[in-house]
């Protein structure tokens, strides 16, 4: 018997209204290119990174209803049969500088998840303005993992469960930070890549605080499984390769990910990830510039049926220029 798979992730066409009024399983609307302090219902979540090409897509998740929805604080989610996408937006003009923006969000996020059913994340995003923004230190995006650090309370050496996790810049002067998640009632299997440094130990120099997620997780529910692949860039080891190189900077990231879904084949044993039609794939590019080259990458190297989505986004470092996120299906490997 073919499970159903838990999580249906595909990019669409129409209005978010559309999709919300219309069927009864429909766990998120995200809409790409808008603030996400203009959210109408719990299920919406505008993300204030730009779509680079066409036509305008939104990203739909489906999972198995009836679908609840609330909020818990700024916190406001959607909750269905088997997984829970939450989201929060904290405006930077009125709640702190970014380490407290950040160290808030994460508080909120845990005790939301204290008391939900699904209280394992398994993959969090977090939307950052002006991620490398400040010298040293001071950027913005190792202020933003300080705060996270300072809340979350867990000790990466004990190997407990972590989310994997996307850090992306979003404008400068886009005022709110925004994290959203996936969560569900059981821990997910963490998968770290072997081709890499895990990012809990990079060397001091990338920050005071390491960030604190996993390479990808696999949620195993219902009997089908599935692959929560990190934001994943051209990092080998701990070090950034092809500077300035945004097309082999995507292959390398491409090498990763395959790294990452061989590792979760030799951990899961009996079934593998397959990028294929029911995957997605989100594409950030620094440099709207740099789109061609990376899409004539991907189209090399990537099976044209797998959806993409091309999004301009900072990344974390300033000398990367591409990184790849996505959802991912496994088959049974039949062993
Ligand atoms: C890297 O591999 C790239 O801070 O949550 C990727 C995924 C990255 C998540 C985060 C950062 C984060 O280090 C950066």
């Amino acid at each position: 018997m073919k499970h159903p798979i838990s999580l249906r992730a595909s990019y669409e066409e129409g209005s978010p209204q559309d999709w919300l009024n219309s069927r009864d399983d429909v766990l998120a609307v995200f809409e790409f290119g808008r603030s996400p302090l203009q959210s109408s219902d719990p299920r919406h979540v505008p993300v204030a990174l730009q779509q680079l090409g066409e036509p305008a897509r939104l990203e739909i998740w489906r999972s198995e209803g009836p679908i609840k929805t609330g909020s818990w604080d700024c916190l406001r989610f959607a909750q269905g049969e088997l997984l829970t996408m939450g989201h929060i937006a904290l405006d930077l003009r009125t709640t702190g500088d970014m380490r407290e923006c950040s160290r808030q969000a994460y508080d909120i996020l845990q005790s939301y998840l204290r008391q939900s059913p699904h209280r394992w994340p398994l993959k969090i995003w977090n939307y950052i303005p002006g991620i490398n923004k400040g010298e040293g230190d001071e950027e913005l995006y190792r202020q933003f993992c300080l705060g996270r650090a300072e809340a979350v309370s867990i000790d990466p050496g004990a190997s407990p469960p972590m989310p994997a996790a996307t850090g992306i810049g979003t404008p400068v002067d886009e005022p709110a930070l925004q994290l959203y998640f996936l969560a569900g009632s059981l821990p997910g299997l963490d998968v770290e890549n072997p081709r890499q440094v895990s990012a809990w130990r990079y060397p001091r120099r990338y920050g005071p605080k390491s960030p604190l997620f996993s390479r990808a997780t696999i949620m195993r529910l219902n009997g089908s499984s599935q692959f929560l692949l990190s934001g994943t860039a051209s990092i080998v080891g701990h070090q950034t390769h092809h500077e300035n190189q945004a097309a082999n900077q995507l292959s390398e990231s491409l090498r990763n990910v395959r790294s990452l879904l061989d590792e979760g084949h030799r951990l899961m044993g009996d079934a593998r990830a397959q990028l294929d039609a029911d995957g997605v794939l989100k594409v950030y590019v620094r440099r709207a510039e740099d789109l061609d080259a990376v899409r004539r990458t991907l189209e090399a190297e990537v099976p044209a049926e797998v959806p993409r989505l091309y999004l301009q986004g900072d990344i974390c470092r300033g000398n990367l220029l591409t990184e790849i996120d996505g959802i991912v299906n496994c088959r049974p490997t039949g062993s």
